[in-house]
């Protein structure tokens, strides 16, 4: 991509696109399409065939999507699938007819089966029954891997796909009932440390294994395959590294500073046993994640407690 390449970042609002966003910037490209979604509405086929005829971008970071937690999976699951197709598809063919140099695909690593060998390799997919709190979601995202495929192998559109892990960082989503692990916990032992309460209530049984990267990492790493990955199928992009559920309350704990004790919540679901992506592929390509877990937490953790005290 040359410094003046025009880059539509879809979803530059989200905790993904803003990273991209970020980077990008930093890195010294200028030419940004951004459009919020009063502004343009992904779902809507018609207005999206008008804005790409009229932007005619070169090239395109797709990470606009429906995202959320266990809970949000769960409840939300019509609106997942529906979305998340809705919004990949029209991009991506819009994509193909006007000719884009190239785009790039945000997956999950949920499109893996859920009890996959660990770590999990790019060939796991379809290769067995998916975990049903997140199957409608990760339908979705499979489907938006295969139209890039589809496409690539039909027209010769040069799409690629990435696989990220469990992501944390800057504006991300602290909702309790919809969120992702992470930032909920963060949410619930800041408030507790506040008000003084005993204890922090964790979902599940605290055994599950989930593997967390920071967004930053993700948003170099999907720059580096936009500049040196041009073939189907998918990247994984993780730490190579997980931890449990209980030793993520621990480490958060400690970040904040609560002193109680930590209960579980056994009528809340574990989801996915194991989460843990195979990275040799992108390690091979030459690169690998840089902001430990600890390290991360922190930042977010005075960014999150900061941001609290200005509202
Ligand atoms: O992050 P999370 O919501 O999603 O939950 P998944 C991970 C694990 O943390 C589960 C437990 O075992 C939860 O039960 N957990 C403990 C909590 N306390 C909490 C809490 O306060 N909030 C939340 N949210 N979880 C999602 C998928 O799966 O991961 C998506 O549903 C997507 O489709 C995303 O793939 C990355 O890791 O289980």
């Amino acid at each position: 991509m040359d410094l003046n390449a025009k880059i539509y970042i879809a979803g530059h609002r989200g905790m993904v696109g803003s990273a991209v966003h970020r980077f990008l910037k930093k890195t010294g490209y200028t030419n940004f399409i951004l459009k919020n979604s009063a502004e343009l509405d992904l779902i809507n086929q018609h207005a999206v065939n008008i804005f790409f005829e009229a932007e005619k971008p070169d090239y395109i970071f797709l990470a606009a999507a429906r995202v959320g937690g266990i809970m949000a999976n769960n409840t939300y699951c019509a609106d997942f699938i529906y979305q998340n197709l809705m919004m990949e598809s029209n991009v991506i063919h819009a994509a193909y007819k006007i000719g884009v140099k190239k785009l790039l695909f945000f997956g999950s690593s949920c499109i893996y089966p859920k009890f996959a060998p660990q770590p999990m390799k790019e060939e796991s997919m379809l290769t067995g029954v998916l975990e049903h709190t997140n199957e409608p979601y990760a339908i979705a995202k499979i489907a938006g891997i295969k139209l890039c495929d589809a496409y690539r192998a039909q027209y010769g559109c040069n799409f690629i796909s990435v696989m990220p892990t469990n992501l944390y960082g800057p504006n991300d989503n602290y909702d309790l009932q919809n969120a992702h692990v992470l930032p909920s916990l963060i949410r619930k032992f800041h408030e507790a440390k506040l008000n003084n309460e005993p204890s922090v209530t964790v979902w599940g049984t605290g055994t599950p294994r989930r593997e967390f990267l920071h967004v930053d990492d993700l948003a170099q790493a999907c720059c580096f395959l936009m500049e040196n990955y041009d073939e189907q199928g998918l990247v994984n992009i993780g730490a190579g590294e997980d931890v449990t559920i209980s030793e993520l309350a621990l480490l958060i704990k400690e970040v904040v500073g609560f002193q109680g004790t930590i209960q579980f919540d056994h009528t809340k679901p574990d989801g996915t046993p194991r989460k843990l992506l195979d990275v040799s592929k992108l390690a091979s390509l030459g690169w690998t994640y840089k902001i430990g877990l600890r390290e991360g937490l922190k930042s977010v953790y005075a960014e999150y407690s900061t941001q609290q005290l200005s509202n």
